[in-house]
């Protein structure tokens, strides 16, 4: 069962799972995934078929604003008289329709064209874990107070983004490699591998839903946008997603077609996907130009003009202006970075050692550029009593000078994920998808953990607090980052999780 924590904003359905549910299965059913919105649900499936094929009048729109096409030598295209977007680009939406190429695709067609692909990714919210970055931080952080559970890991289906853009003419950007399957999915490769010609240009993935909770003056849809070398990177795994879990897509995940970005922050899987467009600029809607982005205090400014910097950009009294001119200057957050969440035990829990002495852990792990979380360490220590950001970093500080062989360490390896499907029964649609997950590719999957952590003897029965400190390195050796830097809106907490108040009977 899910027990879902509902969150109101407006009156939008943004609600997270239990942590303890959500770790209970490698693959997240569709039913238990967290739910984000910004807007009202826009369209719901006809029928009550759970199928992955969708019958449906939607219609996904290709869209090459005319400066790209006449770049790339874009000739496939057909002229539409009956073009008439449902999303509208701002206020240059005419000049773009007039000067641009489009192509307007069914889902049929879609699914009868393009192969089914299978990609087992990890979907992380922005603003997971932000109610740790508001606890322990100098302030509350602006948004929804989630806990860690506004992630899951999904098997996802739908046809490449890559494979689509080829099949629509758009030239290869690694036409000029030769071994293209063995292409690291980093950025270094994007940046050293793709085409010259590839560079400056994005492509867009575009909603026919509105994008209220932003204000945005401009009426403007919700939108993202990756540059195209991403999008023709062959082992980015990017999809035009239509099935997930082995079902179609439900009505609050996007039905009938959604974007699934694996290694991208879960606000660039634009649900409710109608057009795709190709041009020389980043997407300007509210999500990408106001709304995720990381605002940070200063780096290396003092404690008083941290405190000024805050006061002057949230709150009361804030500097409208000011907060507008750092809101333009930041960029557009994209990638989260390796991460990782803990599900049992919770804060201030009382613990039975086993008769090993020992405790049991519990949660997940995430890595990046297309490498998982291979290892994972644990380590109990003493709980300093504070829980403030100044005390964590003293602590996470302390538990990194212990040597390795003081913390539990575990190696996972693909397999171990493998394992940890259920076995195939082939009976409900759950077991469908786990099938086809074995099949699936398995790099931007999160690791699911269990560890026993010996408990010091000393801690048994003595009513001392202790914190467990949890942290995560991927196969390719990244090791998540110790602290991450507070920030206004709550994004991209990495910090090494620790557990406070624990004590042992
Ligand atoms: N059209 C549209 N796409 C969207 C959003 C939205 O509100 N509207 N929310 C984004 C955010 S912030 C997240 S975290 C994910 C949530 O996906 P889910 O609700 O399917 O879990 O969708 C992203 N795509
Ligand atoms: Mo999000």
């Amino acid at each position: 069962m899910v027990s879902y924590i509902r969150k109101k904003h407006g009156e939008a359905f943004n609600a997270e799972p239990d942590a303890s549910t959500l770790t209970s299965s490698l693959i997240t059913p569709q039913k238990e995934l967290y739910r984000r919105n910004h807007d009202d649900i826009i369209y719901q499936p006809a029928s009550t078929s759970s199928k992955p094929e969708v019958e449906t009048d939607w219609k996904l729109s290709f869209l090459v604003d005319r400066d790209v096409a006449e770049h790339l030598d874009w000739k496939q295209w057909k002229s539409d008289t009956s073009f008439s977007p449902r999303s509208a680009q701002a206020e240059d939406h005419d000049a773009i329709i007039a000067s641009s190429k489009s192509v307007r695709i069914s889902i049929a067609e879609l699914h009868q064209s393009m192969k089914e692909k299978r990609v087992v990714a990890a979907m992380e919210c922005a603003g997971n874990r932000r109610a740790d970055m508001s606890e322990r931080g100098p302030r509350k952080a602006e948004g929804l107070q989630w806990q860690s559970a506004t992630i899951g890991n999904a098997l996802w289906a739908g046809a490449s983004v890559r494979d689509f853009l080829l099949q629509q003419g758009i030239p290869d950007a690694y036409e000029h490699i030769r071994d293209k399957e063995n292409l690291p999915p980093t950025v270094r490769s994007l940046e050293n591998d793709s085409a010259p010609w590839s560079r400056n240009t994005y492509l867009h993935f575009l909603s026919s839903q509105p994008c209220s909770e932003s204000q945005s003056p401009t009426g403007h849809v919700y939108g993202s946008s990756v540059p195209l070398c991403t999008a023709l990177h062959p082992n980015q795994d990017l999809l035009l997603a239509w099935g997930v879990d082995g079902q179609r897509l439900d009505s609050t995940h996007g039905y009938p077609l959604r974007a699934a970005l694996p290694g991208h922050v879960a606000a660039r899987w634009t649900k409710w996907l109608s057009m795709l467009r190709i041009s020389f600029y980043e997407d300007d809607s509210p999500p990408m130009t106001l709304d995720y982005k990381l605002l940070e205090p200063p780096k290396g400014a003092s404690e008083e003009e941290r405190r000024q910097w805050i006061d002057s950009m949230m709150g009361e009294g804030k500097d409208e202006k000011k907060r507008e001119a750092e809101v333009a200057k930041a960029k557009p957050l994209m990638r989260l970075g390796v991460g990782s969440g803990v599900s049992e035990p919770q804060e201030d829990d009382k613990i039975e050692v086993n008769d090993k002495g020992e405790m049991a852990a519990e949660g997940y792990a995430v890595g990046t550029e297309g490498s998982p979380v291979s290892l994972v360490e644990l380590l109990l220590v003493r709980d300093p009593g504070s829980s403030n950001l100044d005390a964590m970093e003293d602590l996470r500080r302390a538990a990194n000078e212990q040597p390795a062989s003081a913390w539990t360490r575990l190696e996972l390896d693909e397999s171990n994920s493998r394992k940890v499907l259920p076995k195939h029964k082939g009976s409900s649609e759950d077991d469908i998808a786990i099938a086809d997950a074995k099949e699936a590719k398995f790099s931007w999957s999160w690791t699911l953990w269990r560890a026993q952590v010996p408990v010091p003897a000393e801690a048994r029965g003595s009513g001392e607090k202790y914190a467990l400190v949890m942290r995560g390195t991927t196969s390719a050796g990244v090791r998540q980052e110790l602290q991450s830097p507070w920030n206004i809106r709550g994004f991209r907490e990495r910090s090494w999780p620790v557990v406070t108040g624990l004590t042992f009977q």
